[in-house]
């Protein structure tokens, strides 16, 4: 198991290096590039040019799915979705300070990302979002609640990054379930200039009060 890691409170999903640059001029810290459909050649160029943009402005770049990848351009971590390679062989492959991630819809992925030394768990989706292809099943405020409220039961403590149609009018109902923070992408790639700050604000507010 690998020391804690800092997790963001706020990631920013996409597949282009220009929208990551926008998003970082905009204040975001942590990038994510999910990049599907392209060979990976192409993936590795964008790979490239988002790490640069992250360095510029202090951001991490986790890549999604290709653990391979995220090695070769020395990337800060990987994201691992349900049907990527599991968490404990990237981590064999990756080592003990890269960050990984894996994504869940239930606690039995919870616990098995948790017990394989996942830093960060992304829990969805929240609501229908046509972002992703093949959405698992949508867990609404009710799945949250249940699922962090097991993972209290069960001293799972591995930080939960709510995913799926967020909006920042969701921050305030989803915060206090638990959650470590949320992961977004068309509500910031459609106006990352005011929708970045907006959520960092509603993700401040929710740590003072919550
Ligand atoms: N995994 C579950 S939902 C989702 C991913 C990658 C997409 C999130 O994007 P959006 O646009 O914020 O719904
Ligand atoms: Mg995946």
């Amino acid at each position: 198991m690998s020391l804690p890691k800092p997790i963001s409170t706020l990631h920013y999903i996409t597949d282009r290096p220009e929208r990551a640059e926008r998003a970082c001029r905009a204040g975001i810290d942590w990038v994510q590039l999910r990049v599907k459909k392209h060979a990976y050649a192409e993936w590795k160029a964008r790979a490239l040019d988002t790490l640069a943009i992250c360095r510029a402005f202090g951001a991490r770049l986790v890549i999604n799915d290709n653990v391979a990848l995220a090695g070769e351009v020395g990337a800060d971590g990987v994201h691992v979705g349900l049907t990527d390679m599991p968490v404990a062989d990237a981590r064999r492959l990756l080592g003990s300070s890269m960050i990984i991630g894996g994504t869940a819809n239930t606690l039995d992925d919870i616990r098995r990302h948790y017990e394989t030394g996942a830093d960060y768990v992304g829990l969805g989706p929240y609501r229908f979002t046509t972002t992703k292809e093949k959405l698992s099943p949508i867990l609404g405020l009710a799945g949250y609640d249940r699922i962090l409220t097991a993972c209290r039961h069960e001293d799972i403590s591995v930080p939960i990054i709510a995913i799926g149609g967020l909006d920042v009018a969701d921050v305030p109902n989803l915060m206090p379930v638990g959650l470590h923070g949320i992961a977004v992408s068309s509500a910031i790639s459609r106006d990352p200039d005011r929708q970045v700050p907006a959520f960092q604000q509603a993700l401040r507010t929710d740590l003072l009060i919550g």
